[in-house]
């Protein structure tokens, strides 16, 4: 096992890590920017190394910062988290070629799932279904009307140099399709420098599903449940929850059955979630993240494991502590994020934290490296707390999100919490019927059930 990790990131997941690493009896080297010097993470760590100023550039992106502080510590491995460097082939590499141990899957398998049309060839040759389409570029306006009659419409052009949602363009009929091939191409060559675009059956009303897999390097692979993060806003996740209220559990196990199948002689290791819609009783693949991430609280909380822990013994070499039958998924979770920004538009708002009061009670967790005090940076992603709660039941879990956030205190900056606090009530939600486009088509009524904390009645900021 190793005896000393560097932590590179920040915020926090780096606490998170610094935890998993303290149950585990490992010393922890802590990383900041100047303006993290005061952070949480910083302050509970064995040790810390400035590594550069406030911009993640110049300091948490900065690979050969990075490197330097685990070479001069003698960390015998890194942990990256998420963001950051976490999915940078060449970064791993360079931690590879220095005799450090990078707590991920290996550079190739980072690089192969990084490049999301290599990805998608990969899933197929798994045997996983992917969005029906034409896969490559298309040649000609031609070769779109050809691909335009197989999949029938509504249709989606995308832009091979886009991703993350960006470069996409949705055609409803056979009329539209010659005016918006050809604006896709020129947004495309404008917004990406490659003009090339691809066609896919578009799919209205998905849910986004996300599987969490778990291997070893002996090739025991293992899946963990299934994640809902459909309740997204311009495609950042602000709810997630486990079981999906979309899934049987015949066809959750048929899923994992198909993944287990399809990752069993693949030799990845490590923490992996694939991504996929599901849509009329179908998965289609969609990405593959190779990197711890943000929502694998709720995949703890159902499966009773510490998924951070997991992935360090794995990377130390270590057999899987546990076999497929040995996962029992138990209740429901749902994770709300509390981002520093307005919950009328999202705009962030960092600042000072000037009073902080975490919910608990039975079945709450909060992730956060909050504390009165605190500075919230505009450098850096606005997210500043995890609440999770987990129930029996998805009614009781509901109830138990209700009771922590109208707990939860945080001053001195805006925050999400009236948001959830609105969206934890809705009709829909409470119902579990909700897909990828929810918010934006319930967004003015959410709005207006936001309930902005005022000072006088309640007497303490919210
Ligand atoms: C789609 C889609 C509907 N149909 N593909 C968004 C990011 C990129 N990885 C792919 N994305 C989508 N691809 C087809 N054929 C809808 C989206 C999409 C989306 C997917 C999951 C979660 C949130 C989303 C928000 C906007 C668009």
């Amino acid at each position: 096992m190793f005896k000393k990790i560097l932590i590179a990131n920040r915020g926090e997941v780096a606490l998170r890590i610094l935890r998993a690493c303290r149950d585990l009896g490992i010393q922890t080297v802590a990383v900041h920017s100047t303006a993290d010097a005061e952070a949480m993470h910083v302050r509970l760590a064995d040790e810390s190394v400035c590594i550069g100023p406030a911009p993640a550039l110049q300091s948490y992106c900065n690979a050969q910062a990075m490197l330097s502080a685990a070479i001069i510590t003698g960390a015998d491995a890194l942990h990256p988290g998420f963001g950051f460097l976490s999915e940078e082939a060449s970064f791993a590499q360079m931690v590879e070629d220095h005799g450090l141990c990078f707590i991920g899957p290996s550079p190739r398998h980072i690089a192969l799932m990084g490049d999301k049309i290599a990805a998608k060839a990969t899933a197929a040759s798994l045997g996983l279904t992917t969005v029906p389409g034409s896969e490559k570029g298309l040649d000609n306006l031609d070769a779109a009307h050809l691909w335009a009659r197989s999949l029938g419409y509504p249709l989606l052009i995308k832009a091979s140099g886009g991703g993350g949602g960006r470069g996409m363009r949705v055609v409803s009929r056979e009329e539209d399709l010659e005016d918006a091939y050809n604006t896709a191409r020129s947004e495309a060559q404008m917004a990406f420098g490659n003009s090339e675009v691809y066609i896919e059956k578009y799919l209205d009303r998905p849910r986004h599903i996300e599987m969490q897999i778990l291997a070893d390097q002996f090739g025991h692979v293992v899946t963990l449940g299934e994640r809902d993060c459909s309740l997204q806003r311009r495609r950042q996740k602000v709810w997630e929850e486990a079981p999906s209220p979309s899934l049987s559990p015949e066809v959750r196990e048929a899923l994992c059955q198909e993944l287990r199948a399809a990752f069993a002689s693949f030799g990845y290791q490590g923490l992996g979630t694939l991504e996929f819609l599901y849509q009329d009783a179908c998965f289609y693949f969609m990405e593959m993240n190779t990197r711890l991430q943000v929502e694998h609280p709720v995949t703890e909380l159902v499966t009773g494991l510490d998924l951070v822990c997991e992935q360090i013994r794995v990377a130390a070499g270590e057999p899987l502590s546990y076999t497929q039958e040995a996962i029992v998924l138990r209740g429901h979770a749902l994770e709300c994020r509390i981002n520093a920004e307005s919950p009328l538009d999202f705009t962030p708002s960092p600042g000072t934290i000037t009073s902080y009061h975490a919910p608990g009670g039975p079945g709450v967790r909060v992730d956060s490296a909050l504390y009165t005090g605190a500075t919230v940076s505009p450098h850096y992603d606005s997210l500043v707390a995890k609440l999770l709660v987990h129930g029996r039941t998805r009614d009781e879990s509901l109830a138990r999100m209700k009771r922590a956030l109208d707990e939860y205190v945080i001053g001195g900056v805006q925050t999400l919490l009236p948001f959830h606090r609105a969206l934890v009530r809705d009709p829909h939600i409470q119902a579990g019927e909700y897909h990828i486009r929810f918010l934006e088509d319930h967004a003015e009524e959410l709005r207006a059930a936001v309930e902005l904390p005022g000072t006088a009645e309640s007497g303490l900021e919210h």
